[in-house]
């Protein structure tokens, strides 16, 4: 009888151990990021009015176009920011310009947190945001409790809340910013451009003249044509990847009115979760990321082949008014 006890203790605690050792291949210990305490996170954004050049001179715009712009913190898109899932986010907006702004982050869910309400010329609010969603969100003006909320968009005043999962694997990371510009002035291809400011007829028949990347259109587009030429901005930066390098592209349409149907010119895109409403097996990978206007996405992609590829949006007529960005892969 003791015999049988102790054979039987013998194989359970065998048991235990093969299967202690199943879980712990099953289950990967958490790493160190998923134990990194909750922060609370400061930031300060500033409203305010201004005037900035948008298009470089060029062959279709030639002396450039000036815009007069609504921003945070001066600049075409706001800053970035980047917290963790499950950060407190505390939220200052001070009004420095002469009209009424707001904020709405996407990332908030709760009119408490994703709303400041309206701030007034000279004052300033603060609150905070709980970050309990992973992701890439727009966060943009909301004008005077939505009144004039298009002109507040479509003149700059927006930025990107990037919400990090834990155990994100490390890759080279990139932001852009898409968004239209309707301006009064008639920057048409082949006219001087003097200084415009928001058109709303044009808004209405959604008409935009310029398309934004990163607060200028051809920012990252020296040139198309091979055999005819047309210059679009020979000061135009361009990023710089190596081959089968994990890069991750935060890719935002802040709109105010259409999708972007974002391509990698050469390049395949996964299918991402939400989008995949044809249910495809997962992982997968298509040739275009359709991105809503006021809203973020992710892109991970590493690219197998040197050589240029090109971000774009794939309704083409953007090209021509300044959506896009050149990506050299290189060797080692
Ligand atoms: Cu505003």
């Amino acid at each position: 009888m003791e015999g049988i006890v102790k054979g039987w203790i013998i194989s359970v605690i065998a048991i235990a151990v093969i299967l202690l050792a199943f879980l712990s291949i099953s289950y990967p210990q958490p790493s160190a990021k998923e134990t990194v305490e909750p922060r609370t996170v400061e930031v300060l954004l500033l409203a305010g009015e201004g005037v900035q050049k948008i298009a470089p001179d060029n062959d279709l715009y030639p002396g450039g176009v000036m815009y007069s712009t609504m921003t945070f913190n001066g600049t075409i898109p706001g800053p970035v920011i980047s917290v963790n899932q499950g950060d407190i986010l505390k939220i200052t907006l001070r009004n420095d310009g002469s009209t009424v702004h707001s904020l709405n982050l996407h990332a908030g869910f709760g009119p408490s947190q994703a709303l400041s309400s309206i701030v007034l010329p000279g004052e300033s609010r603060t609150w905070t945001m709980k970050a309990d969603y992973p992701g890439a969100f727009l966060y943009h003006c909301d004008g005077d409790n939505l009144n004039g909320i298009w002109e507040h968009i479509a003149s700059g005043m927006y930025g990107g809340i990037v919400v990090r999962p834990p155990q994100e694997e490390p890759a080279k990371e990139f932001y852009v910013f898409f968004s239209e510009v309707y301006s009064s002035d008639d920057s048409q291809p082949n006219k001087t451009s003097k200084l415009g400011s928001f058109d709303f007829e044009k808004f209405m028949d959604g008409k935009p003249d310029l398309i934004l990347t990163n607060g200028m259109a051809f920012r990252y587009i020296p040139w198309i044509g091979e055999s005819a030429k047309v210059m679009l901005n020979p000061d135009a930066e361009e990023f710089h990847v190596k081959i089968d390098e994990l890069t991750r592209w935060y890719i935002f349409n802040a709109g105010p009115r259409s999708s972007v149907a974002f391509n990698f010119g050469a390049g395949m895109i996964p299918v991402d979760e939400v989008g995949n409403e044809d249910k495809i097996e997962l992982p997968a990978y298509d040739e275009i990321r359709n991105i809503p206007p006021g809203s973020g996405t992710v892109v991970e992609i590493a690219f197998p082949e040197k050589g240029t590829y090109f971000g774009n949006n794939h309704d083409i007529g953007s090209l021509l008014k300044g959506a896009g960005f050149v990506v050299n892969v290189d060797d080692e």
